[in-house]
This record gives structure tokens, sequence and C-alpha cells, in this order.
């Protein structure tokens, strides 16, 4: 079993009920189970212009998946909540984003996945859901806590 730690953001439709969902299928599937949730954070968009703003949670889940198969899961919920990937512009608006920050202590630098997320200690609208969850998690590669 590894923990987990997820960040969800959704900024098209009805966007908490996009993470709601999301979570509910989530710890649905088998091999993953639902630690502890955030609160829902209205958060300004970064790096998209005029743009909706997100509505962003953390999750830490238990899982006994391999990162892959959980990027997967994760990415066949994006697609059954009515997200479409415009190659175009990478940030066009969502109604679901699942984004793995961090999986257990590993660190993974591969063609479809890289953990700790590369971006994951930059952003506030990530940081600090995750600071809810666990203050006292340890970012592998930068040897900081969230907090
Ligand atoms: N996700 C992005 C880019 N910008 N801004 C906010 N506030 N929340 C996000 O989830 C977000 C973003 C890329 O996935
Ligand atoms: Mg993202
Ligand atoms: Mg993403």
């Amino acid at each position: 079993m590894t923990i987990v730690y997820l960040s969800l953001g959704s900024n098209l439709g009805d966007r908490i009920g996009y993470v709601q969902q999301a979570i509910t299928q989530l710890t649905a599937r088998p091999g993953i189970r639902l630690l502890s949730a955030s609160s829902f954070y209205e958060t300004e968009p970064l790096g998209c212009e005029n743009a909706e703003w997100f509505v962003n949670v953390a999750v830490a889940i238990e899982t006994s998946l391999p990162a892959e198969d959980l990027l997967d899961v994760c990415q066949q919920i994006e697609t059954q909540l009515g997200r479409h990937r415009d190659p175009q512009n990478q940030n066009a608006p969502r109604t679901l984003d699942i984004d793995m920050l961090f999986y257990g202590s590993q660190v993974i630098d591969s063609e479809r996945l890289v953990l700790p997320h590369p971006r994951a200690h930059l952003r506030a609208f990530v940081l600090v859901p995750l600071l809810e969850v666990n203050p006292r998690l340890l970012h592998p590669v930068l040897n900081r806590t969230i907090e």
C-alpha cells in the first residue's frame, strides 16, 4: 500500500460537483481508499488568461495500484466527467483535472509521469489545501515539509 497525494481542480460548469463526483468515483475503485480530503478552495487561475476561477481540493489516498495504473484511473475519471483535452491549449477550461503530486516518496521521471509533480511546491492552490491534509508531508527531493 502506498499513500498518494492528489490535487483536483475544476474551472468549468458545476465546479464543486465535478470535484465531489471525482472523489466519489476515485474512492469507489478497487485498490483505492480515501484517507483525507481538504476543504474546497476557490482560487485565482494561475497561468491561464481570462479563465474562470478554479475550485481546488487536495486528497490523500491509500492504494495498491502502481503509479501508472493510478494515472490511468485518474485520466478515465477526467474523461468520464467531461474533460476534453485540447492539444493546442493545455490550460483550456476543464470540468476536471486530477494531478498526482506525490506517490509515496518515489521519484519518477517517465514519459507519462513525473513525480513529485514538478510544480507542486510553487503553487499556493496546491500547497494550501495540502497543508490541511498533511502539514508534515516531506517533499522527497526538496527535503522540505509542506508547512
Ligand atoms: N491548474 C492549472 C493551471 N492553473 N490555477 C488554479 N488556480 N488552479 C488550478 O488547478 C490550475 C491553475 C493547470 O492544470
Ligand atoms: Mg493541473
Ligand atoms: Mg493534469
